[in-house]
């Protein structure tokens, strides 16, 4: 059950360093489909909460703590390490992205990338196929250091998303001139695509700016077959959302793995 935020105190440093330390974290993983043939592009590692009173914590509430706290070196360890555990020992999981939300200011840190790559090469993985998801709004309040730090991260292979794009405060000066490799657009979108004019003339204007940079469009948030066909027909790359699978756990995916050409077969019309 999701707990609602108002009913109980806020967040603080204490709570999360015993979430930490109680093993209270775990991912969640969501598959992403190439539009193309509807394959398996890859899956995003989402951070849960699961609080022994408050119960499931979304990350758009810990994380803002976690930053403020100083704790977000250590829950960035614990969200690498667990999802590259599972990109290791999950069978058909190796040769997909792997996606992983970071924060920007995490990011920022001038050893940032030595400190990633090291851990994929300890851990075999190539860098080529992690992808740093960071906010569009992360990347704005680092706007001066973007540049150098994505350079950095390109230079040593990874890839670069910018996510949760369209809600927030935005620059496509800074988008063009920056070294990414795939743009998110904001759920709520995906969501509204068949029920708003707006919505979808956002999509369409976002495919056509990303396409004149060689930047890759994701959409999540599709929940129906109507939104999967209409995202399919203006040229959008990757779609993920509810009718393709919610999150998993790392057993559910494995199972999802497995079958999972017999469980998207209906999708491709
Ligand atoms: O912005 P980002 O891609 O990191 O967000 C992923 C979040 O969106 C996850 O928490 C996931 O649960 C949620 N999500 C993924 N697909 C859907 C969907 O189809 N509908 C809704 N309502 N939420 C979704
Ligand atoms: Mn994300």
């Amino acid at each position: 059950m999701m707990s609602n935020e108002s009913s109980r105190p806020s967040i603080t440093q204490a709570d999360l360093q015993a979430g930490i330390d109680g093993g209270q974290f775990s991912l969640r993983y969501q598959p992403k489909l190439d539009f193309e043939l509807l394959n398996l592009k890859g899956f995003e590692a989402l951070a849960r909460w699961e609080h022994p009173i408050y119960g499931q914590i979304m990350p758009s509430e810990f994380i803002p703590v976690a930053e403020e706290t100083g704790l977000i070196g250590r829950l960035t360890e614990l969200v690498v390490d667990q999802a590259f555990r599972w990109y290791k020992t999950t069978p058909g999981a190796q040769g997909h992205s792997l996606s992983i939300n970071f924060s920007a200011k995490r990011l920022s840190n001038l050893d940032f990338s030595n400190w990633l790559y090291e851990i994929c090469r300890r851990a075999a993985i190539r860098p080529d196929t992690v992808i740093l998801e960071i906010t569009e709004a992360g990347m704005m309040e680092q706007r001066l250091l973007a540049h150098d730090m994505f350079d950095r991260l390109r230079g040593r292979g990874f890839q670069i998303a910018i996510d949760d794009y369209g809600v927030g405060p935005s620059s496509k000066l800074l988008l063009q001139r920056l070294p990414i490799n795939e743009i998110k657009i904001d759920t709520s979108f995906g969501i509204k695509a068949t029920t708003s004019q707006e919505a979808r003339d956002f999509i369409k204007a976002t495919v056509d700016f990303g396409h004149s940079y060689k930047i890759k469009v994701a959409v999540g948030g599709v929940e129906d077959q109507d939104t999967l066909n209409y995202l399919r027909s203006i040229g959008v790359d990757y779609a993920y959302g509810f009718l393709i699978s919610r999150p998993m756990t790392a057993e559910q995916s494995a199972e999802w793995i497995l079958h999972r050409r017999q469980l998207t077969k209906n999708l491709l019309f």
